[in-house]
């Protein structure tokens, strides 16, 4: 069998999934909702539902006629409008990335992100006092020692994996501060850290978040959905299996893990994976004398396959069509070496589109009005994702001291071309059944500056825009009179240009007004510390991918469904399926 991968441990990267998302963003609206079973529906699905209607027994992706049966006083509530769930995802984003140095935030989907704080934690692990660990403090500022939260360096914040291991209930060792123990005490900074991230965004934002502590992307994701909800989990040191010492805890904690659970092993090379260890003759019982089933094939059945390595995972995933690389990538993961970076945080998206999908659009009438729908909401967008607040002193003030701040908004970037995109419905064949198709047709123009008056009215930009250029493109791209049986109908910006004026932001820029205000608000709190059973909850698939990398409006990876040819989610796509099986 081939050797280990060598473990860089210098990065500490944090997961953050908030709870129940969609269901929280009613809860911050209307808090009666929490103590409530809550679901929200997507068509005849409950997309998600808040804890007090899972332990009632609502589960993600039930169907809403089911849901009723099982908890009849269930309040739904209608989430196909995604502006509410967007709007959140964005402003929690900004928030917690206020706090990070380096700026190294990554987004996956609306509802996770990855956090790099190596630098936050090794300053911190520098200034610890090792004569007074119980009564530590974590500088949130490096600039201003007076700015951060108390803490107890001798234990670590909130579960661990492996739960209840010596090293968390004794003082550290004098041992412990050997370079070997580094790891370790990183990683116990960084459960405080993420403790009081956590804290913050209930107490600030109103939403809860479970959070997993380790030193890369795919394991810290991993590693947090062990106590779930609010609430946190350290992949303990040792990561780094030793000759008669103690075993590595990311091989512990992998090993038992079905292997399409590992981000970035999707459900294609899971099954090429099973398939190869089914179907090969030898070494069925490589593992723990059991051959894997065809329902579960374990991160250790795969390690410990004979003659497993990155070779042999090359030859069984790679081909055409197969990035490269894919053997020693996947052998990686599977040792819980994710090498990929937590991106660095973008202002603003590379671009916005707003998209809907249509049964029939046939009319003209029809499509002018959709258009214009659809032009407001990217008029709307614009106005959320491309501008800032920015606070200027109010020279109107009476007195020079008086220091009162106005906000005012500007353009972080400006867009230089509209694009309109539309997917026709192929005829139906001879037999009268339809084909589907993906393909879409664009046109693009430069986008005129009115849009970006922020006085005029969104709806009167959106009406213009369409009149001026959307339907000009239109008649373009479909110069017959009528007839067109339209799918889809896409309108974006694209060719950001950022806009001149301030530096990009900087680590810590407002973190000290920011924690002053929260200084006081928080003054009369005392935060409870909540552990909750874990429930038996599927990840959404992990893919790679970013707001900047992103070609759909935002991060959202998507797949082209089989029968309706929508764009849909990764994380959506069991909902959708069920959706098609529905009835009407
Ligand atoms: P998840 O993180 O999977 O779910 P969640 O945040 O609601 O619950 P958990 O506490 O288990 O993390 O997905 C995030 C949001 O994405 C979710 O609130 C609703 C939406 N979503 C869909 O629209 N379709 C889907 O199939 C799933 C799973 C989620
Ligand atoms: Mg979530």
């Amino acid at each position: 069998m081939a050797a280990p991968p060598t473990r860089l441990d210098n990065r500490i990267v944090l997961h953050f999934d908030y709870d129940c998302f969609y269901a929280s963003a009613f809860e911050v609206e209307q808090p009666v909702l929490k103590s409530l079973p809550l679901a929200v529906q997507q068509k005849q699905i409950v997309v998600t539902c808040n804890y007090e209607a899972r332990r009632r027994g609502l589960r993600k992706l039930q169907l809403i006629s089911e849901a009723k049966k099982v908890c009849p006083d269930v309040i739904i509530v209608l989430g196909e409008d995604l502006t509410k769930f967007r709007d959140a995802s964005k402003d929690l984003y900004l928030y917690l990335r206020s706090f990070v140095w380096g700026d190294r935030v990554e987004r996956l989907g609306f509802d996770e992100l990855f956090l790099d704080v190596s630098d936050m934690i090794e300053y911190n692990v520098d200034v610890l006092n090792r004569n007074d660990l119980e009564n530590s403090f974590f500088h949130l500022d490096r600039h201003d020692p007076t700015i951060g939260f108390a803490y107890d360096a001798t234990r670590f914040h909130g579960p661990t994996f492996p739960p209840d291991s010596e090293i968390v209930s004794d003082r550290l060792s004098a041992a412990a501060w050997s370079e070997a123990e580094t790891l370790h005490i990183k990683l116990l900074v960084a459960s405080h850290l993420a403790g009081y991230l956590r804290r913050q965004l209930e107490h600030q934002k109103g939403y809860t978040a479970t959070v997993g502590i380790s030193t890369c992307k795919a394991v810290s994701k991993l590693t947090g959905n062990v106590h779930k909800p609010n609430n946190q989990t350290t992949l303990l040191a040792p990561y780094d299996a030793r000759e008669n010492g103690p075993e590595s805890n990311v091989i512990r904690f992998l090993d038992s893990h079905d292997i399409q659970k590992i981000p970035g092993i999707g459900s294609k090379l899971a099954r090429s994976l099973k398939d190869h260890l089914l179907n090969s003759g030898r070494g069925l019982d490589s593992a723990d004398g059991a051959p894997p089933t065809d329902n579960k094939t374990t991160v250790r059945d795969v390690r410990l396959f004979p003659g497993m390595g990155p070779v042999l995972l090359e030859k069984i995933l790679g081909g055409p069509g197969s990035p490269k690389g894919i053997g020693i990538r996947i052998w990686n993961l599977i040792h819980g070496v994710d090498d990929s970076e937590v991106l660095e945080a973008r202002d603003f998206p590379t671009q916005i589109s707003i998209e809907d999908s249509y049964r029939q659009l046939e009319t003209f009438e029809e499509v002018r009005r959709e258009l214009i729908a659809l032009a407001t909401s990217l008029i709307r967008r614009m106005r959320i994702d491309l501008t800032e607040k920015t606070e200027v002193e109010d020279q109107t003030a009476d007195s020079k001291t008086d220091h009162s701040l106005n906000p005012k908004t500007r353009w972080l970037a400006h867009p230089r071309t509209l694009r309109l995109s539309t997917r026709p419905r192929p005829p139906a064949n001879s037999s009268g059944v339809r084909t589907y198709s993906i393909n879409r047709a664009s046109r693009s123009a430069p986008l005129p500056q009115y849009v970006f008056n922020l006085e005029e009215n969104m709806d009167a930009l959106g009406e213009r825009l369409v009149h001026d250029l959307v339907i000009p493109m239109f008649r373009k791209l479909h110069p017959e009179k009528s007839g067109w049986n339209l799918s889809l109908l896409n309108v974006a910006v694209t060719n950001m240009v950022e806009s001149a004026g301030e530096q990009k932001r900087s680590s810590g820029r407002d973190i000290k007004r920011m924690f002053q205000q929260q200084e006081t608000i928080l003054k009369e709190w005392k935060v409870p510390e909540l552990d909750s059973a874990q429930p038996d909850i599927d990840l959404p698939v992990y893919e790679d991918s970013t707001w900047e990398e992103s070609d759909e409006d935002e991060a959202i990876p998507s797949v082209i469904c089989r029968i309706c040819s929508a764009p849909i989610p990764h994380f959506a796509q069991a909902a959708h399926e069920v959706y098609h099986s529905a009835p009407d």
